[in-house]
This record gives C-alpha cells, structure tokens and sequence, in this order.
C-alpha cells in the first residue's frame, strides 16, 4: 500500500510542475459580414481548473513585463459587435417604461439562446468560462460595468466561474475559450489588451496566475500583413 501511494504523489507533483498557462491566442473567421474573434486561455497540461480571468487592459505601471503584456494595457479600440436579447430600447426592470435606449447589447454569455436562435451566439461578443448554452456559469467582477453591457469591456474588469462545481477544465489541446469578439469585417482598427488569468492544478486550492496580452487585428491589417510576407519572399529570392 505504501508504494502505491508513492506513486500516486509523484504522479501529482510532476503533473503540477507542467500545468502552466503558456499564453493568449486568438483564432477568426468570417460570417456574413462579420469577423469573430476566439480568444483562448493555453496551457501545457489539462490536469487543471479555470477559476478567473481579471484586469482587462490594466497598464503595468510597476514591476518587469510578464509574458507579452504591454505597458499601456490596451491599444486601439475593441468595436465589438453583439447578436443578442439586450440590442435596441431595454426594459430592464421590466415595469413598462424603457431605461436604456439604443443599446448595443450585453457581455453575458449565451443572451442570444434563450430564443429558438441559438445560433445567434456565433456572431455575438460575450465573456465566458464555460461556453454558451445550458447554464451560464459566468459571473462578472464589480469591477465590469453593470449591465455589462457595451461595444468595449471595462478597463480592469474581470470574469470568474460561478459554478465551481463544474470545473472548467481546458479541452485536450490544452485550452479553454474566454472571450468571443464579433467586429464588423469593414472595421479597420487593431485592438490588443493585457488579461491576465487564475487557475488551479486539480486537486489542489493554490491559486496560480498567467500573464499577458491578446491581440485583435483588423482584417484590413491582415490582409497587408500578407501582402507585406510575399514582398519579403520575392526580395530574398
Ligand atoms: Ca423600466
Ligand atoms: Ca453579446
Ligand atoms: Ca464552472
């Protein structure tokens, strides 16, 4: 019995030593006349959960640059579009009487599916920990503007698992979607902001922290970049 258990905690220290946030990456594509941003959470292992992530944007004004955070925080405006049930004149405490006019939707994941349309998400911009659909599992910091509503995400906001009984475990590839940005594919701005994120090896409570910055280029922006790599390629040859 002793050896197993041996076995066992080196099992669970070697795989600590490797459950390491490794970076932001963000994936696009095009639908109708959108581009939509995924931004995932990488890691070298998935023997862990996602707790938060928090400080949207926030310049580091003290201290070295961790991962490949900016000094700012946030560059260039976000423009974010959204596809859900808080677009237009909202009554929010529902007594008759409209409280915000015009507005441009919300934050919160999946308020696109409680229609019929639950492919109204894939064009829509939301925070979440845990997907869309079925429940939430979503909670934003005070520090986000309530409603969460907006085209942009407060400096230094931040979101967390409000269902810690599902643990928010990164897919076999090792990541885990935190943010969806839906952009109008005319718009022309880049947009690269720090976030920094929370988590924890299974099986333990320390908390550990990853650092960095993810970036949302405009697709005019790639479509020169492109152009930029095939004039380099023609100078060498
Ligand atoms: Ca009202
Ligand atoms: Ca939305
Ligand atoms: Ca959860």
């Amino acid at each position: 019995m002793k050896s197993v258990t041996l076995i066992v905690a080196t099992t669970l220290v070697a795989s600590s030593a490797h459950a390491a946030f490794t970076g932001w990456s963000v994936e696009s594509s095009g639908i109708g006349n959108r581009t939509i941003y995924s931004v995932y959470a990488n890691f070298s292992s998935t023997n862990l959960r996602v707790v938060n992530v928090f400080n949207f944007g926030r310049a580091v004004t003290a201290g070295p640059l961790q991962g490949n955070q900016i000094a700012q925080g946030r560059v260039g405006s976000m423009n974010a579009v959204h596809n859900d049930l808080f677009i237009g004149d909202i009554d929010l405490d529902e007594d008759g009487t409209i409280d915000v006019f015009n507005n441009p939707g919300t934050w919160a994941a999946g308020a696109g599916t409680w229609t019929t349309a639950a492919t109204d998400s894939l064009t829509d911009s939301y925070c979440t920990l845990q997907g869309i659909g079925g429940a939430w599992g979503t909670a934003f910091d005070p520090s986000m503007s309530f409603p969460p509503f907006g085209t942009d995400i407060a400096t230094n906001a931040g979101w967390y698992d409000a269902t810690p009984s599902v643990p928010n475990i990164p897919s076999a590839a090792g990541r885990l979607k935190v943010l969806q940005v839906a952009r109008l594919s005319s718009d022309l701005s880049d947009f690269r902001a720090n976030l920094t994120i929370g988590y924890a090896v299974t099986g333990t409570s320390t908390a550990l922290f990853g650092y960095g910055s993810f970036a949302i280029p405009a697709p005019g922006a790639l479509a020169l970049l492109g152009f930029a790599g095939i004039v380099g390629t023609r100078r060498r040859s």
